[in-house]
C-alpha cells in the first residue's frame, strides 16, 4: 500500500541544497509527475496521490496545471479508503490535500460530504460553510450547507433575536446593574455577542464574553467589530467552566449576564456554569459582610433567578410519540414485542442514554393538550446565592402533590419557568405567554394509560441530582388509596397472556419481574419518537399491508400459472423475496412475510430491535427461516446475494422515500433505479409514486424562525445581515396544521416522482396557480401524496401521520391581489426540492 502519510522533509540547509539541487530536483518532480500520470491511468490511485503530494510540494508552479487531476485521484483514492473502513486515512488524505490547495472549495464540500457520513455534523457544517464563502455560487456547497446550516447556526437564534420582550427586558436589567456600578461584566455564552453589547453600550468599562460554539464565536467577533466594538469587548472561544483570572480575564468582574438556559432551565449546564463562576470569576457576593460595599466591588449574576412550574396533561400528540398506543400493526398483534420506550425517560436515577425531558411549544401541538392539574412551583433557585446552587444536587428529593382538575389520561408534565433578570423585570416561558419558548416535556412511559380523576392527587417526585431537573409521577392517590404507576405497569406486563411458545421462560421473569419490583433492563427497547409515532400509524400499516397482500396474490397466481405451463420447480422458488429498505425501526418485512410464501428481508440494524422483529415473528406465527436480516448477511458472501438462481431477485423492494422532517430523503431516484434493476417480473417498488403538493400562505411565524426580520437594527445593533447569512430557505419539521398563518391559494401539485418509470421523471417544472386572497406570500409549505400503487395512497399531512411537513420560505415576500396568477418554479435536485415564484404578467388561458 502506498505510504500516503509521506511528506517530503525539508532539511536545515534546503535553501542552499535546492538552489545547488535544481536539476536534481526538476529531474524528481518531472519523473513524479509522470508515476502520478501513470498511477491514475493504472487507477492506483493510493499511489498517484502520494505522488502529486511530492510534486506539488516541490513544484507549486504546477498547482494550476494539476489541480482536476489531483482532485480526482484524492476523490477517488478517498472512495476506496472509505468502502474499506479506513477513515483516519481518508482524513489524513484530505487534510494533506488542504494543506496544498487550502482554498480549493471542491475539495473542502467534499471533506465536508465525508464528515458529515460520519456524524462530525458540525464540522461539515464548517466545511460547507467555508467552501460557499469562497464561491458562493457553488450549488453543490450550497445544498450541502442548507442540509447542515441547523446545526451549525440553531434556528432559536433567530427566534431570540426576533423577540422584542425578551431582548428589551435583558436590555434594561443590564443598564440597571451598570448604571448602579457594576462596571465589569462577563457574558456567558454570548451567542451573537448582544448582551455584551448591551453592557458595553450602557457603559460598562471591561467586558468579556465566552462561547464554546466555534461558529458561533466566529459570528460574534464579525458583530462586535461591525458594530465598532471589537476594542472594547473581549471575546474569547472558551466554555466559561475553562475559565480562570488571570489567564482569560485580568480580574474578577462584578456581573455576570447570561441566558444559557434551554426549556428546561438546567439543560444548558447554568447551574454548573455559575458555581464555576461565582468560585472562579465573579467577585464575592453583595450579602453578609458586604451588604453595605459597591456595586462595583460584589459580584451579581443576571438572571437573579428562577422559578419552575409544572403542569400535568392530557395530549395525545405527545402520547404518540412516546408509547405504543395501539396493540396491533399492520395485522400483526403487538403483545410479545415487549415494552418499547421512547428516548425521553424520566426517573429519579440519571441514565446518561435516556433524555430526561424533550420541548414542544404546547400552544401549536396538533391536536391541543388539556391541563390535568393546575400549575404548580416544582422549585424556586436564586442564582446569586452560590450555596443554594451547589445544595441543588445534594436536595433531597421532594414529592409534591397536585390536585386533579379534570378528568384525563395522563400523558406528560409540561414544564415552563419564569426568569428573573432583576427584581423588576423577568420573563416567562409558560404556555400561554407570546414568546419564542418551547417548554420542556416529561412524557409518561407507561404502557398503559391511566386516567386521572378530579378529587385525585398526582404525587411527583422533583429532584436535581445530575443538574438536570428531574420529575418522576411516581404515584395518584385516590380515595385514600395510594397507586403506584410504575407498579401498576409491571403487574400488568406480568399478566399479559403472551402468545409465546416459551410461557415457562415468561412466567419466571414474571415472577422475577413481581419480586424485585424494578423493570427489567432486557424487558424494555428504545425507538426513536418518530419510530413510535409510525408504529402508531395505524393508516400507513394497513395502506402497506394491502398494498402487499394484492401484489404477493398476484405474484402466487404468476408463479402457479408458469408452474401449470412448465411443470413444478425447486421447491423453494415459489418463494417470494421482500426487501425493506426502510431507514431504522419497521415492521414492514414482518408485514409482508404475514402473507405467507414470502421471504423478508428486514434492514433493521440494531440487535434489540432484531429482537423484537423475532419475537413479533414467532408469535405472530411466521416461521425463523421466513425472516432475515439484510445487514447480518451484506458482509457475507454467501449470504443474500447468491439466494434465488433466478435473474431477478425481488418481488417487491420497498423504500423509505420521506424524512420524518418532511424532505425527501438524499438519493431516493438513485435507489429506486436501482430497486427497479433488481427486481423479478411483475415485481413492485413501493411506493410507485410519490406527489408533491404545496400552498400559498402568508406566514410571519414562519419567517421570524428563519431569519431576523425588520430593518430596525436589534436594540440599536447591527445584528441581522451577519447571522441572516446562515438563514436556509426550507423550514422543517413543520406542524402545517396548527401553523398560524392566512391561505393565499388552493393546495396544488408541485412535481411527481416516479419511482417505478424512469422515463417518467423532470427535474424541473413550472406550475401557476391563482391566488383566493391579497396577501404576502411568505411560504410555500410543501407535503407529500405517496402511492404505494395505483390504488393505494397516504398523506403525510394526514392527522396521526409521523411525519412533519416542511416548507420553503422566500426571504422577499410576494405581495398579491385576490386572482393574481403566480407562476412557481420547481426543481428537484438530489433529491432538494427548491421553488421560486413570481407574479404572472400575462393573462393565463384558462382550460
Ligand atoms: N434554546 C431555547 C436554548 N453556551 C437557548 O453555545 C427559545 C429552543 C429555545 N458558552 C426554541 C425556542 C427556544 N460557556 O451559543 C450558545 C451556547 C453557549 C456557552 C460558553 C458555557 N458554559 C456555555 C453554555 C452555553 O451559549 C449560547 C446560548 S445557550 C442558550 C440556549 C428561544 N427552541
Amino acid at each position: 500500500m502506498p505510504n500516503t502519510s509521506a511528506r517530503p522533509k525539508h532539511g536545515r540547509r534546503t535553501r542552499r541544497r535546492r538552489r545547488l539541487e535544481d536539476p536534481a530536483r526538476d529531474q524528481l518532480v518531472s519523473s513524479s509527475l509522470e508515476s502520478a500520470q501513470q498511477c491514475l491511468y493504472n487507477q492506483d490511485y493510493g499511489t498517484a496521490f502520494v505522488h502529486y503530494l511530492l510534486v506539488l510540494s516541490l513544484a507549486p508552479v504546477f498547482k494550476d496545471f494539476a489541480r482536476d487531476s489531483f482532485r480526482f485521484t484524492l476523490f477517488k483514492w478517498a472512495e476506496e479508503l472509505d468502502s474499506v473502513g479506513r477513515i483516519q486515512e481518508l482524513f489524513d488524505c484530505y487534510e494533506q490535500a488542504l494543506e496544498t490547495f487550502p482554498d480549493d472549495e471542491v475539495i473542502l464540500n467534499s471533506m465536508g460530504e465525508h464528515l458529515f457520513r460520519m456524524g462530525f455534523r458540525d464540522e461539515a457544517a464548517g466545511h460547507f460553510h467555508k467552501a460557499l464563502k469562497l464561491r458562493p455560487e457553488y450549488q453543490e456547497a450550497r445544498e450541502n450547507f442548507y442540509r447542515v446550516a441547523n446545526w451549525l447556526v440553531e434556528r432559536w437564534h433567530f427566534l431570540m433575536l426576533n423577540d422584542h420582550g425578551r431582548n428589551r427586558k435583558y436590555q434594561k436589567a443590564i443598564q440597571k446593574a451598570v448604571q448602579n456600578g457594576c462596571n465589569t461584566v462577563l457574558d456567558i455564552g454570548t451567542g451573537t455577542g448582544i448582551l455584551g453589547m448591551c453592557a458595553k453600550k450602557a457603559g460598562a468599562a471591561e467586558v468579556y464574553a465566552c462561547e464554546l460554539s466555534k461558529t458561533m464565536y466566529e459570528l460574534a467577533c464579525e458583530v462586535v467589530t461591525a458594530n465598532g466594538m471589537d476594542g472594547s469587548i473581549n471575546i474569547l472561544h472558551k466554555k466559561s467552566l475553562e475559565m480562570e483570572v488571570p489567564t482569560d480575564i485580568p480580574h474578577r468582574v462584578s456581573l455576570v449576564v447570561t441566558e444559557t438556559v434551554d426549556a428546561g432551565l438546567f439543560g444548558e449546564g447554568i447551574i454548573e456554569s455559575l458555581i464555576h463562576a461565582w468560585h472562579h470569576l465573579l467577585l464575592p457576593p453583595k450579602s453578609g459582610e458586604n451588604e453595605f460595599k459597591d456595586a462595583s466591588t460584589t459580584g451579581r449574576v443576571i438572571p437573579a433567578g428562577a422559578t419552575v412550574f409544572c403542569m400535568a396533561v392530557e395530549c395525545l400528540e405527545i402520547r404518540r410519540h412516546h408509547r405504543l398506543c395501539v396493540t396491533e400493526v399492520g395485522g400483526l398483534s403487538m403483545a410479545a414485542a415487549g415494552e418499547l420506550r421512547s428516548p425521553v425517560s424520566c426517573s429519579a436515577e440519571p441514565d446518561d442514554s435516556m433524555e430526561p425531558y424533550t420541548t414542544e411549544r404546547l400552544s401549536r401541538l396538533p391536536g391541543g393538550y388539556r391541563p390535568l392539574t393546575e400549575p404548580f412551583t416544582a422549585l424556586c433557585i436564586d442564582f446569586n446565592n452560590v450555596h443554594e446552587l451547589e445544595g441543588l444536587s445534594s436536595r433531597e428529593v421532594q414529592e409534591v402533590r397536585l390536585p386533579v382538575i379534570q378528568e384525563g389520561q395522563l400523558d406528560a408534565l409540561a414544564v415552563w419557568f419564569q426568569l428573573h433578570l432583576d427584581e423588576e423585570n423577568s420573563l416567562s416561558t409558560g404556555p400561554q405567554e407570546d414568546t419564542c419558548w418551547e417548554q420542556a416535556i416529561y412524557p409518561i412511559h407507561s404502557t398503559t394509560c391511566f386516567v386521572l380523576k378530579p378529587q385525585d392527587e398526582l404525587i411527583v417526585e422533583v429532584s436535581c441530582q445530575d443538574a438536570y431537573l428531574r420529575l418522576n409521577s411516581v404515584a395518584v392517590l385516590r380515595d385514600g388509596h395510594k397507586i403506584h404507576l410504575d407498579k401498576q405497569v409491571e403487574l400488568q406486563q406480568s399478566g399479559n397472556p403472551i402468545p409465546n411458545s416459551n410461557s415457562e421462560a415468561e412466567l419466571c421473569s414474571a415472577l422475577a419481574c413481581l419480586q424485585t419490583n424494578h423493570s427489567q433492563p432486557e424487558k424494555f427497547s428504545v425507538l426513536e419518537c418518530s419510530e413510535m409515532a409510525l408504529l402508531n400509524n395505524w393508516d400507513y400499516h394497513r395502506s402497506f399491508s394491502s398494498a402487499l397482500s394484492k401484489l404477493i396474490s398476484r405474484l402466487k397466481v404468476q408463479t402457479q400459472n408458469q408452474e401449470q405451463e412448465c411443470g413444478p420447480s425447486a421447491p423453494d422458488s415459489s418463494l417470494l423475496y421482500v426487501l425493506d429498505v426502510s431507514e431504522g425501526f419497521s415492521l414492514l418485512s414482518l408485514i409482508a412475510a404475514h402473507e405467507g410464501d414470502v421471504k423478508a428481508y428486514s434492514s433493521v440494524e440494531k440487535n434489540k430491535q432484531q429482537e423484537v422483529l423475532r419475537r413479533l415473528a414467532q408469535s405472530n406465527g411466521i416461521s425463523e427461516q421466513h425472516l432475515e436480516f439484510w445487514l447480518n448477511h451484506t458482509e457475507d458472501e454467501q449470504g443474500v446475494l447468491q439466494r434465488p438462481s433466478r435473474e431477478k431477485l425481488w418481488s417487491a423492494i420497498i423504500l423509505d422515500c420521506v424524512e420524518t422532517c418532511g424532505l425527501i430523503r438524499q438519493k431516493l431516484m438513485e435507489k429506486a433505479s436501482l430497486a427497479r434493476c433488481l427486481l423479478e417480473e411483475g415485481g413492485h417498488v413501493f411506493p410507485e409514486k410519490i406527489v408533491v403538493y404545496g400552498t400559498l400562505v402568508e406566514s410571519d411565524t414562519l419567517l421570524l424562525e428563519s431569519a431576523v426580520q425588520g430593518r430596525q437594527p436589534t436594540l440599536g445593533f447591527n445584528i441581522a445581515p451577519f447571522i441572516n447569512q446562515f438563514t436556509v430557505p426550507v423550514h422543517v419539521f413543520l406542524d402545517f396544521s396548527t401553523l398560524e398563518c392566512r391561505h393565499l391559494s388552493e393546495a396544488l401539485e408541485l412535481f411527481v416522482l416516479d419511482l417505478m418509470d424512469a422515463n417518467a421523471n423532470y427535474t424541473n417544472r413550472e406550475v401557476k396557480v391563482q391566488a383566493v386572497s391579497a396577501g404576502r406570500i411568505t411560504a410555500i409549505p410543501f407535503w407529500y401524496h405517496i402511492y404505494l400503487d395505483r390504488e393505494i395512497s397516504m398523506s403525510t399531512l394526514s392527522q396521526n401521520s409521523h411525519w412533519k411537513q416542511a416548507a420553503v420560505v422566500l426571504q422577499e415576500p410576494l405581495e398579491v391581489e385576490a386572482g393574481d396568477w403566480v407562476r412557481l418554479a420547481v426543481r428537484l435536485h438530489e433529491s432538494t426540492i427548491s421553488i421560486s415564484a413570481c407574479i404572472e404578467n400575462t393573462p393565463v388561458q384558462m382550460d
